[in-house]
């Protein structure tokens, strides 16, 4: 028998059952078109709330569902939740890319994508209007993920690579699956309006993303310095506390209604930075 530690079999349990209860939610975080000024899309973060565990934190109750088995009924619920959210945003006249995040473990079935496909007809959202965010450290065995990743881009969906740059293969990665997008990841983000030498390595990697024909994507944006650097390295699209919080569903029409505007004119901004750019 396996020996697990004793929270971490309770949390288990309680996991498999999360869905049905109604203790799990999803969050979203929007993506900035930092061209534009427009919503690119969001980002679905799963949430779990349970009466024994509180709000545990994904970083720890992910692993969890993984090692349990217990992950599969919350990819099925969030899958399922985020097809619905679609659906319910289109009907109020939103047409909103969601991104949902994907284990390993999901990865590992070559046929989820036709699953996922198949949901998607049945319910009537189209395939283009989803993406799937993959980490690196899921990604370490390139080969044999390429299979499932190709049948996403076949359906249409687009694929990110998560936290891009914290992860050991990243570039074997990159040249081997088809992703579209790049997500930069925030330890990067965090020190480039101080740090020339951050900022070298955010604009190489944007450099790589577009050589590569990917969108790049910062995350973690939290100052209004990390969003005019990011708008003068050419980065594409923006996610973090800056613009947004993770939020529930129902706020999101709000914030864009809101914030569209200011958002406008934050990317239609001369850079400022150019000259320190050219120095860096
Ligand atoms: O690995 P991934 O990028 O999917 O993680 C998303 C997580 O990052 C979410 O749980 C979200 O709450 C958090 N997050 C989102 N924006 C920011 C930010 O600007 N700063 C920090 N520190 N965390 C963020
Ligand atoms: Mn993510």
């Amino acid at each position: 028998m396996k020996i697990v530690p004793a929270r971490e079999a309770a949390a288990a349990a309680e996991l498999q059952l999360a869905a049905e209860r109604q203790e799990l939610f999803l969050l979203y975080q929007p993506k900035i078109d930092l061209v534009t000024g427009g919503l690119a899309g969001v980002e679905a973060l799963l949430r779990w709330e349970s009466p024994a565990f509180g709000l545990m934190k994904p970083s720890e109750f992910i692993p969890i569902a993984e090692r349990s088995g217990a992950i599969d009924s919350l990819t099925d619920w969030g899958v399922r939740q985020v097809i619905r959210q679609w659906l319910d945003w289109r009907e109020q006249g939103f047409k909103i890319n969601i991104a949902y995040n994907i284990s390993a473990l999901t990865l590992r079935d070559v046929h989820f994508p036709d699953y996922l496909q198949r949901l998607c007809q049945i319910e009537g959202m189209p395939c283009e209007e989803l993406t799937l965010e993959v980490t690196e450290g899921a990604t370490q065995h390139a080969i044999r993920l390429l299979d499932t990743l190709t049948r996403f881009r076949i359906k249409g969906m687009s694929l990110a690579l998560d936290d891009f740059g914290t992860g050991y293969s990243s570039l074997l990665q990159l040249r081997q699956l088809p992703y579209t997008e790049l997500k930069i990841d925030r330890c990067f983000i965090r020190d480039v309006a101080d740090d020339p030498e951050a900022r070298l390595i955010v604009r190489s990697i944007i450099d790589l993303a577009h050589g590569l024909g990917l969108v790049a994507t910062a995350e973690g944006v939290e100052t209004e310095e990390m969003f005019e650097f990011l708008v003068d390295l050419g980065c594409d699209q923006a996610q973090g506390f800056l613009m947004a919080r993770p939020m529930r569903a129902q706020d999101l029409a709000p914030w864009i209604l809101n914030s569209q505007t200011h958002w406008r004119e934050q990317c239609k901004r001369p850079a400022l930075h150019a000259c320190q750019l050219a120095v860096a």
